[in-house]
């Protein structure tokens, strides 16, 4: 059924029920797809004009419409409440323990991705909002020493492979929406907000990232951006590489 719609490739954990949804929901398009074909034949047919010159002003005497559209009702009931909802609950309400996943924060902005990582000691460096500042868009504490190590990407975020990922969102300027297809995640990032996105990717490779809300003229350049899932190994190894002071003046967007 998964090749049959074509859906694309599935690089996280949690896809699998993404998935899953998708195909039952589609099921149910199918049927009612068909339904209505076969409805309209009937009445393309059952009415003709040859047949009924004259307009029947009473209409349906059953009930039949009644107990098919009672039927769809209770399908998708069972679709939002059966596995959406519990869906929801396991994949987006649980995000792993601090300490747990890899952190990330990723700042959206017309029209890029930025992303912060806490280098190799794994802690954040001191961010405050009062140091916000043209040349210092993260608001980061550059006397903190645990900050010493962090660094920036820009539309280019790796990710380990197995293991969970704990991104931050938030946005620079209007509201975006950070999609990876493969992962079957989509969020709105939204300035003013930290909201978290959680995934354990599962296949090593290079996937698109994508903004699923229209956000300005260069919107579809936001699809510049790309997500490397890597063994642990290699995701340490660019961390370390990335981690080496450069002297550089403090992160800020490009
Ligand atoms: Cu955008």
């Amino acid at each position: 059924m998964k090749d049959l719609l074509g859906l694309p490739v599935l690089a996280s954990k949690h896809g699998k029920d993404v998935d899953q949804l998708i195909i039952y929901v589609h099921l149910l398009m199918l049927v009612l797809f068909v339904g209505w074909i076969i409805y309209f034949a009937y009445a393309l047919f059952r009415f003709r004009a040859s047949k009924s010159p004259k307009a029947d002003y009473a209409g349906a005497k059953t009930h039949l419409s009644t107990w098919a559209e009672v039927g769809v009702a209770v399908v998708e009931g069972v679709l939002l409440i059966g596995f959406a909802v519990p869906l929801w609950a396991k994949v987006v309400d649980q995000p792993p323990k601090e300490g747990e996943g890899t952190p990330i924060r990723v700042i959206a902005q017309q029209f890029a991705w930025n992303a912060r990582y806490p280098g190799k000691d794994g802690v954040f460096g001191k961010q405050d909002i009062k140091l916000l500042a043209p040349d210092n868009i993260w608001a980061v504490d550059l006397k903190d020493a645990q900050g010493k190590d962090d660094f920036t990407t820009y539309n280019d975020i790796h990710v380990p492979v197995n293991k969970p990922v704990l991104i931050y969102l938030s946005s620079k300027d209007v509201i975006h929406s950070f999609k990876v297809i493969a992962l079957r995640v989509t969020q709105d990032a939204i300035p003013g907000m930290m909201i978290p996105v959680w995934f354990t990717a599962t296949i090593p490779g290079r996937y698109q990232i994508n903004c699923a809300q229209l956000c300005g003229n260069g919107h579809y350049n936001m699809s510049a951006g790309f997500l490397t899932i890597e063994s642990v190994a290699a995701f340490d190894a660019w961390v370390a590489e990335k981690s080496k002071p450069s002297g550089a003046a403090p992160a800020s967007f490009e």
